[in-house]
């Protein structure tokens, strides 16, 4: 199977996350690509490449432009008119009812009310080398997807940082940009063919959602902890179907705490089934191992054997599969489960 891989990734270097009221180490780092990165290089059936460059179009065809100018300048814009600072988070966020009744407002002009403006969260700073990184991502995304569409049967992403919280015009999540919604709007709107993102993180893909939610010619399929309990909260759950166009292409599985491999597999077999009915031409997957009994932030109980058995459902539909990396954050098993899932896929 082909790798697409880059080191740039390694720009985006937080080195503390502000979640649970309290600053701590961050769960997304530098070592998790690189843990994936060493055992795919040491398995002679992966075939290693580098991205090539696709520039912003891609990126503005999805996100409103002005999240991209942001990011290309924030970290050094705050630098000058704020403090130096490794890291840069926002401290206030734009809720639009703080205005109710008055006139529309524009993006402000200070730093920290832009951070406020395009960020929906506390725990995805940027630092000096974020966005050549989340560029980087995309590329990654978006050189895998031409694989797929120039005749491979699958081929791998490794994203860092991942994408699928980042909706239109917000980042979070340790999302800058959706990987995987740009490669699905590239790929329906090149060949005019329907495409579904099957996002298999822990977490609910809420940007992925928002981004294609009154679309027909991308289905967002998801399954994920209950945001009842689950970050990101207020979207995820089973009456979300799509509106006007989309109403019916949209199709969340919330999961409850602890559920393990054969409960999963069976929402997994529900989900295929949908993507089946859907008719798509290709099939991109939003690639999360935070699903693992053992991830430090999430609490379901998947095995590797259950990843093997999920990239295994996956091939039974017989489509064009291209595979994004998104979360996972037990570093130890995080190589290893990759692996497990990629080889169910390839049937390897
Ligand atoms: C990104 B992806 C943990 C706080 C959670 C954000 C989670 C983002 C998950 N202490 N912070 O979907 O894996
Ligand atoms: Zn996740």
């Amino acid at each position: 199977m082909k790798v697409v891989y880059t080191p740039a990734h390694m720009g985006h270097n937080p080195h503390q996350e502000i979640a649970a009221s309290r600053s701590a180490s961050p769960f997304e780092h530098i070592g998790r690509a690189e843990a994936i990165k060493e055992t795919l290089i040491n398995d002679a059936s992966m075939e290693f490449l580098s991205p090539t460059e696709w520039g912003t179009e891609p990126i503005d065809a999805v996100h409103t432009p002005g999240l991209n100018k942001f990011l290309m300048t924030a970290w050094a814009d705050y630098q000058r008119e704020m403090r130096p600072s490794h890291e840069v988070v926002p401290d206030f966020f734009y809720r639009p009812s703080l205005r109710e009744a008055m006139s529309q407002i524009e993006e402000p002009v200070a730093v920290n009310a832009r951070l406020g403006w395009w960020c929906f969260e506390t725990t995805t700073p940027l630092t000096e080398g974020t966005y050549t990184a989340a560029r980087a991502a995309v590329d990654t995304a978006l050189t895998t997807t031409k694989l797929v569409l120039d005749g491979e049967s699958y081929a791998y992403g490794l994203c860092r940082p991942p994408g699928h919280h980042a909706t239109t015009d917000l980042y979070g999540g340790y999302c800058f940009f959706n990987n995987a919604a740009i490669a699905a709007h590239h790929v329906a709107t090149t060949t005019g063919t329907k495409v579904t993102v099957l996002d298999v993180d822990y977490h609910h893909g809420n940007g992925t959602q928002e981004i294609f939610y009154e679309r027909d010619d991308v289905q967002y399929v998801s399954l994920h902890g209950d945001p009842q309990r689950a970050y990101p909260y207020f979207t995820g759950f089973s009456d979300e179907q799509g509106s006007g166009k989309g109403r019916g292409s949209n199709f969340n599985v919330p999961l409850a705490a602890r559920t393990e491999d054969d409960f999963y597999l069976s929402a997994l077999d529900k989900a295929c089934v949908a993507i089946t009915k859907f008719g798509p031409s290709m099939v991109i997957v939003s690639l999360g191992l935070d699903t693992f009994f053992t991830d430090p932030i999430s609490d379901l109980s998947v095995t590797q054997d259950g990843f093997k058995r999920s990239g295994d459902l996956v091939r039974q539909m017989g489509l064009p599969t291209v595979v994004l990396q998104e979360g996972g954050y037990d570093v130890d098993a995080l190589g290893n489960n990759v692996q497990a899932w990629l080889h169910g896929l390839a049937q390897s």
